[in-house]
């Protein structure tokens, strides 16, 4: 097998050397929203690849076909052959570079790399010749959709155009087709960060860190190291003072602001309470009344706070960001109030796809609630440990009701915590719970698990949810 003379071999965590040349060996490695953007981007540019999808019909084919139907493309398993010649894989977020058929090949001496970093390659090239657009880079177990939402937002705000991409949705190569955008605002993934070596953001944050994916990480250890790959090169780090793994593991460039549920240090980010409520605060300064926006929950307080944080470390005007942040509702699925029915309330957190989320949305709502919470919970735990999900429950949640794969697993985790029940459905799931509530009471789906057991995505599962209580409702 004969590899390309341009390859350069370099440690994992060295930048790359960039084989941008059409001699390179490239391989797309999966054919979902991420590698169809990889496709169009190497398109564009000229540069020749191959596709590899281990699904039989993967989401991208069709369009893949139509667009380029000179690209050489192999589906329903790994081509070994391809992968051992290639110089870069472009490897898609859902495809662990542990995977015997990509480490193999990395052994070989190929480069993998994800399609954040070639959008890096595209951003600092361009820098070299024009002022560089900020770009704020934001990570962490919870909040990260929310948090990169809001600071889209606040820059909207300041007049500019934002553009947000990521994780949440958009494929950051796909924001590269629009010359008009001012700043990059990036929701990244473990699994993206794994991938990436020449970020250098303006201003980068990991909000918190609690364990998720589980079955992709073999300890917590390794799912925290790819969150810190954030960090490399930024100018700001943005980090949460109570959670000091979201602490840079490597000094950073030009500065470092905290945020914390509590007093903030001297010109930091933080919450201050007087007799009119609580206050997002910069060092003794309060900013603005926790009453004075739409989202609520403390865990909510701590995004608005990193927001801010972010917002400022790229300069924009506080104001706007005030403003900003008192319009913001917050996103469907995330302890989304979808209505009332007999004194009872009914929350959608169906985003919460690990045991941190769920806690904290059962936290930010039992509070201030008058009753107590009925749960539902369960699906895909991802090899999750549910053990944490016990102080909240005996605290705030009279029953749990169980649905999915993993219900057994909570079960066990916090037995006698609540009064436990097993249901086949979420359709099952909701007759029970209006059943079961009382007036003060609130119902909440936080399931604290992925849905793909019984869903297609948590979109899908909190939509059937909002449609099972908007039946209730309107009976
Ligand atoms: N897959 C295969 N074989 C392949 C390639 C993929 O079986 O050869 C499977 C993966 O295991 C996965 C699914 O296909 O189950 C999708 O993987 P993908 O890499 O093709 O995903 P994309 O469609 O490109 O979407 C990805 C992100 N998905 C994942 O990280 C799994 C999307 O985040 C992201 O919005 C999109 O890129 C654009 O950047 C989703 C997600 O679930 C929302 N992210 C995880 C999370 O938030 O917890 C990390
Ligand atoms: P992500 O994109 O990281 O999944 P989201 O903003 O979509 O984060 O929120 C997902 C869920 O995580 C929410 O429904 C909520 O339950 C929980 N959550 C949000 N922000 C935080 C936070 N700062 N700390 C802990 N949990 C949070």
């Amino acid at each position: 097998m004969t590899r390309s003379t341009l390859v350069k071999k370099t440690a994992a965590d060295n930048e790359p050397s960039g084989l941008i040349g059409s001699s390179c060996h490239r391989v797309i490695v999966g054919l979902g929203k991420t590698g169809l953007s990889c496709a169009r981007y190497l398109h564009s540019q000229g540069l020749p690849f191959k596709i590899i999808d281990t699904r039989e019909t993967p989401p991208g084919e069709a369009e893949c076909r139509q667009l380029f139907p000179d690209v050489p493309l192999h589906t329903g398993g790994f081509n070994e052959q391809w992968l051992m010649a290639a110089d870069e894989l472009v490897v898609s977020p859902g495809i662990a570079l542990s995977e015997p058929a990509i480490a193999r090949a990395m052994d070989n001496g190929a480069i993998a790399i994800g399609d954040i970093e070639l959008f890096c390659r595209a951003v600092n090239a361009a820098s070299a010749v024009s002022t560089k657009k900020p770009l704020v880079a934001i990570t962490g177990s919870n909040g990260k959709s929310t948090v990169t939402t809001l600071v889209g937002e606040m820059v909207s705000c300041s007049g500019l155009k934002p553009g947000v991409g990521g994780n949440i949705g958009t494929p950051v190569l796909d924001l590269l087709d629009d010359d008009n955008i001012d700043v990059y605002v990036l929701e990244l993934s473990s699994f993206q960060l794994e991938t990436t070596h020449s970020l250098r953001a303006t201003a980068a944050t990991v909000l918190n860190i609690s364990p998720d994916h589980m079955d992709r990480y073999p300890t917590l250890v390794e799912y925290h190291q790819a969150k810190q790959r954030i960090y490399k090169g930024c100018k700001t780090a943005v980090f949460n003072r109570d959670d000091p793994l979201t602490s840079p593991l490597l000094p950073v460039t030009a500065g470092a602001v905290t945020f914390t549920s509590g007093a903030p240090d001297l010109g930091q980010m933080g919450l201050l309470a007087d007799d009119d409520g609580i206050w997002l605060s910069k060092g003794l300064e309060k900013q603005i009344n926790t009453r004075q926006m739409k989202l609520k929950g403390r865990h909510n307080y701590l995004n608005a706070l990193a927001a801010l944080a972010l917002g400022e470390a790229i300069g924009l005007d506080a104001n706007a960001m005030f403003e900003a942040l008192m319009a913001f509702p917050g996103l469907k699925h995330r302890c989304q109030w979808l209505g009332e029915q007999d004194g009872v309330a009914w929350f959608n957190d169906s985003k919460a796809t690990n045991v941190g989320a769920s806690v904290a949305a059962i936290e930010g709502l039992g509070e201030g609630l008058a009753g107590q919470i009925i749960l539902i919970a369960g699906g895909d735990g991802k090899g999750a440990d549910f053990s944490d999900l016990q102080p909240a429950v005996a605290r705030y949640v009279s029953h749990l009701i169980l649905i999915g794969r993993d219900g057994p697993a909570i079960e066990q985790a916090v037995q006698g915590s609540a009064e436990i029940h097993k249901v086949a459905s979420l359709d099952d799931a909701v007759s029970l719970a209006a059943q079961l509530a009382k007036p003060g009471d609130a119902v909440l789906l936080a399931p604290a698990c992925a849905s793909f057991d019984m869903f297609n995505s948590f979109e899908h599962r909190g939509d059937r949810f909002a449609e099972l209580v908007n039946g209730l409702i309107v009976c």
